[in-house]
């Protein structure tokens, strides 16, 4: 109270400053050390007659009865450094060659002369204050259209939320509504597919079958060398793909077995043949043309016996030029040619089909199968109703997913602290570069730093947004970004950003202090307070 007192005459009363005190002892202290009564230690430890001070002989255990020699170690010497700014030093630094206090006072032995160099430091002191303040009112000035742009956009982002939660219901309801009419639609439509696609296939199995019915026919006449509409043993032993055992020939076992007839037959009708033979070589049978194809003739036909009738000549043509001679030779000149229409049901049909007729049986030119004829109108217009309803279903669910995000990213900004007024919003969507000598370092307001080479290179995230991290007593001096990028051997990256008033928003300084935590220095008006009101002059200095 006593020293609050004195502190306060001080500053109200310059004729205080010619108060007589002893060396080294405050203005403010003054009356403690009163020249008529004895000195009393001022931790209150004991009393000591008053010519004991600053006799450079320590008495009292706090050093007070020293405060202008060096003789105590601990006691502390007063600098008034009128025109500065009055400071307390160490008393060993009294007398010790080195001038501490401005105004010289330190050095009073003389072993040093001091430059009173306080008005200089004061002058100095008040220009950099009023720069200060002058940073202050004109960034605090900013700061005010920050808070109000940030409350205005808090409110906007409030507005828009409510909007979009309400057409999100209708959307649902509207979705809901499209989805069962398309489930309505499409129930039909795919009936009606269904039904094309089923007469489809069958065609396409009606093909097959009269193909392979085809098919069948004509390895039966190919087999049947001497043309007595039947297929002996001794023809299909001619046959070296019935060779089961792959021993050069095939034996009476494998051509009953391939015909599907005991012992006591030794040949097969069309009509066995079609039944019974063909279903078990059809995956493997190859015509004389394809032997040929594939050479196969020159390893084959040496080993045949010869046996009259056979025409190996006629063999060794391709298949189908081998059918159209057929039709052109006369029966008796031909023992090839295919009978005509028999009893047995027996076409003309043994010409295998053409490439035209291939096509006709399923298969376009290129192999590959016939595509399926359009639909019917009927079923159009079924798929066209379901088309524009399912179109009315996506459209539906996009405007749904749409407004699920937009609130989604109104939730993040409105979930975000932006300071007691709103200032740091400015910050929101806005990044800040900063370049050292290695790398160019980007701060990303409430959402990521980074940090890229300057030679080149990628970007590594250094932290996304995390939390504010001032003091207890100044929550907003600092942000931190964390959880950036691992660091090798080392924790995941991140970044403390200290913030203080500034007239833009800008990036002053990085570094990093230790690996992988970085520290960056950010300026922002949203910093700056509202200067208090100017005094003439508050150096508390004791003039
Ligand atoms: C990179 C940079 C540095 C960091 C090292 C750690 O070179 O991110 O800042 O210290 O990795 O290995």
């Amino acid at each position: 109270m006593l020293v609050f007192v004195f502190t306060a005459l001080s500053l109200l009363s310059p004729c205080l400053a010619t108060i007589p005190r002893p060396r080294g002892v405050a203005i403010s202290m003054a009356s403690f050390y009163k020249p008529d009564v004895p000195f009393q230690c001022l931790d209150g430890s004991k009393q000591v007659p008053f010519e004991y001070v600053n006799d450079d002989y320590c008495d009292c255990p706090d050093g007070s009865d020293e405060p202008g020699t060096s003789a105590c170690t601990n006691g502390k010497f007063h600098c008034t450094n009128a025109g500065y700014r009055p400071i307390n030093i160490l008393s060993s630094r009294v007398n010790d060659g080195i001038c501490d206090c401005c105004d010289g006072s330190d050095e009073w032995e003389g072993n040093i002369e001091c430059v009173n160099n306080c008005k200089e430091l004061g002058r100095k002191m008040r220009e950099d204050r009023e720069k200060q303040m002058q940073l202050q009112d004109s960034g605090y000035k900013v700061k005010l259209q920050y808070m109000e742009e940030g409350k205005k956009r808090r409110a906007e982002k409030r507005a828009e939320m409510e909007t979009l939660e309400q057409s999100k219901v209708e959307l649902e309801a509207l979705k809901n509504e499209v989805e069962a009419r398309k489930i309505e639609v499409e129930g039909p439509e795919k009936e009606a597919k269904e039904k094309h696609e089923q007469a489809w296939k069958e065609v396409q199995e009606a093909k097959k079958a009269e193909l392979d019915k085809i098919k069948a026919e004509t390895a039966f006449y190919e087999m049947d060398e001497n043309k007595d509409n039947r297929v002996d043993l001794v023809e299909i032993k001619a046959h070296a793909q019935f060779d089961v055992d792959n021993n050069g020939e095939v034996c009476d076992s494998e051509a009953r077995e391939h015909l599907e007839i005991g012992e006591e037959a030794d040949h097969v009708d069309l009509e066995h043949f079609m039944e019974k033979v063909w279903p078990n070589i059809r995956d493997f049978y190859k015509s004389p043309a394809e032997q040929e194809d594939k050479g196969d003739n020159q390893e084959i036909e040496p080993k045949l016996p010869p046996r009259p009738g056979r025409r190996y000549v006629k063999n060794k043509l391709p298949m189908i030029e081998r059918k159209k001679l057929q039709m052109r030779e006369k029966p008796e000149d031909n023992m090839l040619e295919p009978p005509k229409a028999t009893s047995s049901g027996v076409p003309d049909l043994v010409v295998p089909p053409t490439g035209e007729e291939e096509n006709r049986v399923g298969e376009n030119k290129t192999g590959e199968e016939e595509a399926m004829p359009e639909y019917d109108d009927e079923t159009k217009q079924l798929i066209a109703v379901a088309d524009a309803a399912r179109k009315q279903f996506t459209d539906a669910d996009n405007a749904l997913r749409d407004a699920e995000n937009a609130i989604r990213d109104l939730q993040n900004y409105l979930n975000l602290d932006y300071g007691p007024n709103e200032e740091f919003s400015a910050l929101k969507g806005n990044c800040y570069e900063y370049t050292d000598r290695e790398y160019t370092y980007k701060l990303c307001g409430f959402e990521k730093a980074t940090q890229r080479p300057k030679a080149g290179g990628s970007e590594t995230t250094l932290g996304n947004w995390g939390k504010w991290e001032g003091t207890p007593e100044d929550k907003y001096a600092a942000q931190k970004y964390e959880n950036g990028q691992s660091c090798w051997n080392g924790p995941n990256r991140s970044v403390k950003v200290n913030m203080k008033c500034g007239l833009e928003n800008k990036v002053t300084g990085t570094s990093e202090p230790s690996r992988c935590e970085y520290a960056f220095d950010f300026e922002t008006p949203a910093r700056c307070t509202e200067p208090p009101a100017r005094a003439s002059d508050d150096t508390h200095d004791e003039l």
